[in-house]
């Protein structure tokens, strides 16, 4: 029988288990990249696993996250990075050269590999048929260490992609249309594998928006062929020499086909406040703007930013509206500036960002009160752009720039201009002096490691007791995401040190969490989160499983969890339980004492847990899903303890 794009690489890279879907798996990884948000705990961790050098062909450290340096906490941080990638063997992107997911599009990706990130939008690269897949620090450091990384063997949907898209109508509207199908939640343990013949008509950095995109609907990665534009985006990085073709075989098979007829899409947007509140963009009927934003990982490639230039090109932005161009690397800046499109932004107006994640992360260009915000970025979570009651929607270059000239939502197509569409060039500047490659991966470890005091080593969390006595600390309810649970924003750049970005735990949702957790902490308890479906959408940050232990968390019962958050739990000893009966979460409230007896031997046997509700007098079941390998981590009390405890 054929086999599909992902068989494919993963009977390749395949080191432990059997294709089967919905068993665990563990693959050999070819390539990891980090950023700096999550770099300097990942690489802490690499550093406590003892090994001398990567193992991997490929590993990448980028700065582009915390790039603004208010204090010295990030500028630190940076020093450490570039320190640790010299130690390791790492290729350093230094701040300012772009963030990570673009420049790694650019700069390394090759069809057929594997890449792990500490990043969930790491599957961008699958525009490239690699499988990119986001991850916590922690199984990044453990790739990095030479051993596989572990994940449930996915199944696969197709997503055909017919016709050619319309005028004005581009590939963030076809990702939107992917998560108004799709939605942010039960995708877990999915990868969409994209198919039919539109695809011929988008080129690699169209791909990447929607690959970049699949994120929010919670599969582990999305993957396109290797063609003909995948050889001519190479050769335009001057790099043909990483092109293998990549197809599906005819006769190969999926779990589920989807068909989208691509010229039938139209100018869309996710309203607030998430990314599968979809809405055609006529039907937002000249809803007034404060705000454009164009950048971040999705939509800030070369042909995005040339197609909003030639849309703005001789027009002034709407007095009404702040314009924000935050480019997407260095190389799109320059080439922007090489070609003489940088200056017709700046002439509309534009306010020119670094090139890095800025606004999307909301550590700057927070917009004003109330506002209304179009970004072109992947994520509308509240609060994230730093304002808690702003309203943000996700658009295309295209909508993005319609509303600059007009001041309100704009369907573009009413602009009544002709379409700038753009092609690729064949040629691009190509400038790599931002990147620092190891120099001798042989010799000896002598270099010396920069510590700011920002940086503290990771906790450790203790083996599982043999009951969990806990009082409930929160009670939330669906769709909560990892900025619900430890902010980004300007907190970000306590990252390297836990207790201190620990006082931060849902502060947007209980501004007492933090420190009533460590009161439940001291009187000898554990604390328990609990949730309704779909916990831990979102970001890879790992910090939203690290803080919470840091404070006393031992388990979050929940209807659903996702998947990077879920691996994360376990790799910090966090017991991710759902409920039986999901009518359970009605009768739990905050406050709650809840005692789980005789769980090492339950959670080793894999039967389920049956909790005494004290204040309320009842009792309900929960399962814990764990494979064998992740029973020994959660009794462990997390991976570091369970390395250690392998290495004595
Ligand atoms: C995000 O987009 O939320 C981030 C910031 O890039 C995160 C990583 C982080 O929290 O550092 C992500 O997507 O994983
Ligand atoms: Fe950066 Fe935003 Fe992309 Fe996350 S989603 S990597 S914050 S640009």
């Amino acid at each position: 029988m054929g086999k599909n794009i992902v068989e494919k690489i993963l009977a390749q890279h395949l080191i432990e288990g059997n294709l089967v879907p919905c068993t665990e798996i563990g693959i050999h990884i070819d390539q990891t990249l980090t950023q700096d948000a999550t770099g300097t705990m990942t690489y802490l961790q690499l550093e406590a696993m003892d090994v001398p050098k990567v193992k991997t062909d490929l590993s990448v450290s980028y700065i582009d996250h915390n790039t603004i340096q208010i204090g010295f906490e990030n500028a630190d941080d940076h020093r450490y990075l570039q320190s640790i990638a010299k130690k390791f063997g790492i290729v350093l992107s230094r701040a300012g050269n772009g963030i990570c997911h673009q420049v790694h599009l650019e700069r390394f990706g090759i069809p057929g590999k594997t890449l792990i990130g500490s990043d969930s939008h790491t599957p961008t690269c699958g525009a490239l048929g690699m499988i990119a897949i986001g991850a916590g620090g922690l199984d990044v450091a453990q790739a990095m260490a030479g051993e596989p990384f572990y994940l449930v063997c996915p199944r696969v949907i197709r997503i055909n992609l017919l016709g050619q898209l319309p005028a004005w109508v581009s590939a963030k509207d076809v990702i939107l249309k992917v998560l108004e199908i799709f939605t942010t939640k039960g995708n877990v343990g999915t990868i969409f594998e994209y198919g039919g013949d539109g695809v011929s008509s988008l080129t690699v950095p169209e791909r990447a928006t929607i690959t970049n995109m699949g994120a929010e609907c919670g599969v582990t990665t999305s993957i396109f062929p290797s063609d003909e534009m995948t050889r001519l985006f190479l050769r335009a990085q001057q790099r043909e020499v990483d092109f293998v073709e990549l197809k599906t075989d005819t006769d190969a098979t999926y779990a589920k086909v989807v068909d989208i007829d691509l010229s039938k899409l139209e100018p869309m947007t996710a309203r607030p406040h998430s990314p599968d509140n979809i809405a055609t963009v006529r039907s937002m009927k000249d809803i007034a703007v404060d705000q454009v934003c164009l950048g971040s990982c999705t939509n800030s490639s070369y042909k995005d930013l040339v197609t909003v230039a030639k849309i703005l090109k001789g027009k002034v932005v709407h007095p009404d509206i702040s314009f924000i161009l935050a480019p997407g690397s260095r190389q799109v800046l320059e080439n922007l500036a090489h070609d003489g499109y940088l200056a017709d932004l700046i002439t509309a107006g534009a306010r020119l960002m670094e090139n890095s994640c800025g606004f999307c992360i909301g550590n700057s260009q927070s917009p004003k009160s109330g506002s209304v915000s179009l970004r072109t970025s992947n994520r509308n979570f509240p609060g994230r752009s730093g304002t808690m009651d702003a309203n943000v929607y996700l658009v295309s270059p295209e909508t993005a720039a319609a509303a600059v000239i007009t001041g309100h939502f704009t369907d573009p197509r009413d602009l009544g201009i002709a379409y700038p569409r753009v092609e690729m060039p064949g040629k691009l500047l190509i400038d790599d002096s931002m990147i620092i490659r190891p120099v001798d991966t042989n010799t000896k470890n002598n270099i010396e490691v920069y510590r700011g005091p920002n940086i503290g080593a990771p906790p450790n969390n203790t083996a599982l007791p043999v009951t969990i006595a806990a009082q409930v600390t929160i009670k939330v309810g669906d769709k909560i995401t990892t900025d619900h649970i430890i902010p980004a924003g300007a907190r970000m750049k306590y990252r390297s040190n836990i207790p201190k970005y620990s006082e931060f735990v849902f502060e947007n949702v209980d501004s007492h969490f933090a420190d009533n957790a460590q009161k439940i902490k001291a009187a000898g308890k554990q604390n328990i989160i609990v949730a309704g479906l779909s916990y831990g959408q979102g970001s890879s940050r790992e910090h939203a499983a690290i803080c919470p232990m840091y404070l006393g968390v031992r388990a979050v019962i929940a209807k659903s969890f996702e998947r990077i958050h879920t691996a994360n739990l376990i790799n910090f000893g966090i017991m991710p339980l759902t409920f039986i009966n999901e009518g359970d979460y009605d009768k739990i409230d905050r406050g709650d004492d809840l005692e789980i007896f005789n769980i090492r031997e339950l959670i080793t046997a894999g039967s389920d847990l049956l909790v005494q509700n004290k204040t309320k007098g009842d009792s309900f079941s929960l399962t814990c899903n764990l494979s064998s390998r992740q029973k020994q981590i959660v009794l462990a009390g997390g991976a570091l303890n369970m390395r250690n405890a392998n290495s004595n």
